[in-house]
């Protein structure tokens, strides 16, 4: 029997079958999870009803995560499935392509900064604070994903840089918030991997082939890996880890 046995989990973030989004829903799937997906807009609709289907659920509902009313339409719907449930898995991150190239400042606006920060920080709150009374003294757990480039400056992140270190101070307040309601809040640093969101930031192929050549496993990290660990931080294996940043990338991060 897998260990996430008897658990629910809501996926939120599949683009594609490279989403990070896509490995975690297959390591819970494999562990015995039950699933439920949202898709941000039609475009993406069927791929991820395709997700679902290789996933044993028929449970996928729309939520551009940018909209409150999107956010409590989607709960109201889960609710019409589920009763309540154990995990919610937050993969989402956008920037204008603009700002996340060349000199920080040149490519850095006020609109950027609200964009970064709204759909890559302030939605793991609002789906926090919506999941609350359906995750409420269930053991459960909420992961999401963030990059090396929020606490050190990594070349044309730029203004995700500011959204990824707000995401992890998210991640603490909202642990704090959630203890007492039984819920863990954890996230999963990765290392580059080649997705639709990471072909948006100028220079990853470069990034990437430097952290093969130089991270201590020599090579990057796959969606699979991440998707093991995600799996288990939201399982009750992991029941006493909350808030954390938990880096997967080969080791990359220790590197002076
Ligand atoms: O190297 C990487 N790929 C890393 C990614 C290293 C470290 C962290 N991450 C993070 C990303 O910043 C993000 O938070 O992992 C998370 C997932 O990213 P991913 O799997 O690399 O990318 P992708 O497959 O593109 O999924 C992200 C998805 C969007 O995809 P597109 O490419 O269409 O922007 O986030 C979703 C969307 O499906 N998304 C939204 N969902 C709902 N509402 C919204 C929105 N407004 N905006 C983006």
């Amino acid at each position: 029997m897998g260990f996430l046995h008897g658990k629910r989990a809501l996926i939120v973030g599949i683009a594609s079958q490279r989403s990070i989004a896509w490995g975690i829903a297959n390591a819970m799937h494999r562990e015995g999870a039950q699933l439920a997906f949202t898709y941000q807009n039609d475009k993406l609709k069927s791929r991820v009803e395709e997700a679902a289907a290789e996933f044993g659920s028929n449970i996928v509902l729309p939520c551009d995560v940018a909209e409150d009313a999107q956010i409590d339409a989607m709960y109201e719907a889960l609710g019409r499935h589920w009763d309540g449930f154990d995990i919610l898995v937050h993969s989402v991150a956008f920037a204008p392509r603009e700002a996340i190239q060349g000199d920080f400042l040149d490519g850095l606006t006020r609109e950027a900064f609200t964009i970064a920060h709204d759909i890559s920080s302030y939605s793991l709150a609002a789906l926090a604070k919506g999941a609350r009374p359906m995750m409420q003294g269930r053991a459960g757990a909420i992961v999401t994903l963030t990059y090396l480039g929020g606490p050190r400056v990594v070349a044309n992140y730029n203004v995700m840089g500011l959204a990824k270190a707000s995401l992890e101070a998210n991640v603490r307040y909202l642990a704090a918030s959630l203890g007492p309601h039984g819920t863990r809040v954890n996230a999963i640093s990765a290392g580059p991997i080649k997705t639709l969101a990471a072909a948006g930031i100028s220079g990853f192929r470069k990034m990437l082939e430097y952290a093969e050549n130089t991270a201590p496993l020599r090579r990057s990290v796959t969606i699979e890996e991440v998707g093991n660990v995600a799996a288990f931080l939201c399982s009750d294996l992991a029941s006493g880890i909350t808030g954390e940043v938990t880096y997967v990338d080969a080791g990359y991060n220790i590197l002076g």
